[in-house]
């Protein structure tokens, strides 16, 4: 019995995944782009064992009834089905997430489990085809596998449906402030949220415009280190996002009361001459984009407005590693 550790971080999308093509496949209407972030990850252990009779899962020290761990099961099912493994298996896990950050944990915890598995059983597969496995777990997982700036890919079948390293090693000084407002688990589930903006909104047609308009000029834009284009493509895309719930049927949103103050204080501080942009997932938190040599103004005013346990600073991660 092999036990194998992997540690994979979470990420945030700059241009964000909304919607799926294929819910079985978890292949996405369009491509995205994300910053993988070193403050938050998911530390995940696998192994085999025969004397199991179904799979065992403990997430940060509490077991999961069966009923819970049927994702967890299903991105096992297909490593069994690749490696020809037939045990049942221990899966720990581990959320290094800061207390109460109200930041999503799928995308580490989901690439964590597609590595430790895979190693487990026996596979030695390239982080490519481990990216395609974190994807059946959940859409973003898919982009965890790798460091840095990162593409995926939609695709059109399994194959092709994989993540793509724009830019690993970053260099660029830059970070990501993640201002916390809630700490709670959304109401409205991501995947709940993109069908019913799939299905229902009027606006989904120009979003998968505006996203093949936002990943041609944000590419160029993060490799050439322009930080005003990267940050105005971001701001912008996150409100397309967020207008796809607003003009579902029935309408939702992921904001709450204090997300518009965040997003009023966000632009003062660029009206006052520090130049930040911000973006939010399903979420109500946001995550500010600036660049380091304005990072204590950012992070004083934040502090400041809100407190400053509330706020988290973050910057480039790196890719999957095994510990
Ligand atoms: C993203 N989000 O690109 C987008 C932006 C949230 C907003 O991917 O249903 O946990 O498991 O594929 O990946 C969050 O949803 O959803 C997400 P599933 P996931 O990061």
């Amino acid at each position: 019995m092999t036990a194998v550790t992997a540690r994979a971080h979470t990420n945030i999308a700059l241009v964000k995944y909304w919607g799926k093509a294929d819910t079985e496949l978890m292949l996405p209407q369009t491509s995205s782009l994300s910053l993988t972030l070193d403050q938050f990850y998911t530390d995940t252990t696998v192994s085999f064992d025969d004397s199991l009779t179904s799979d065992d899962v403990v997430i940060n020290d509490q077991r999961l009834a069966p009923a819970a761990s049927v994702k967890v099961s299903h991105v096992l099912d297909l490593v069994r089905q690749q490696s020809g493994e037939t045990r049942f298996a221990h899966v720990a896990s581990m959320n290094h997430v800061p207390t109460s950050a109200g930041l999503a944990s799928s995308a580490s915890a989901f690439a964590a489990l597609a590595g430790a598995a895979s190693r487990a059983a026996g596979l030695n597969q390239s982080r490519t085809e481990l990216s395609r496995l974190a994807r059946r777990g959940s859409g973003s997982a898919t982009r965890s596998i790798f460091g840095g700036f990162v593409k995926w890919q939609a695709g059109t079948d399994d194959a092709s449906s994989v993540a793509i390293p724009i830019q690993e090693d970053v260099t660029w000084p830059i970070a990501m402030v993640a201002l916390v407002l809630d700490p709670h688990h959304k109401k409205v589930s991501s995947t709940q949220g993109m069908q019913s903006s799939v299905t229902t909104s009027p606006y989904y047609p120009a979003w998968k415009q505006v996203v093949a308009e936002d990943l041609a000029a944000i590419t160029p834009a993060i490799l050439a280190q322009d930080f005003t284009t990267t940050g105005e493509i971001l701001e912008a895309n996150a409100m397309r996002m967020h207008a796809l719930t607003l003009s579902a049927n029935p309408p939702y949103s992921y904001f709450n009361g204090e997300t518009l103050a965040a997003i009023a204080t966000v632009q003062a501080l660029r009206d006052s001459g520090i130049a930040c942009y911000y973006t939010l997932d399903a979420g109500p938190n946001l995550k500010v984009f600036c660049q380091e040599k304005d990072l204590g103004a950012v992070t004083t005013r934040l502090a400041s407005q809100f407190s400053a346990d509330q706020v988290i600073v973050a910057h480039p991660g790196p890719g999957i590693a095994f510990l």
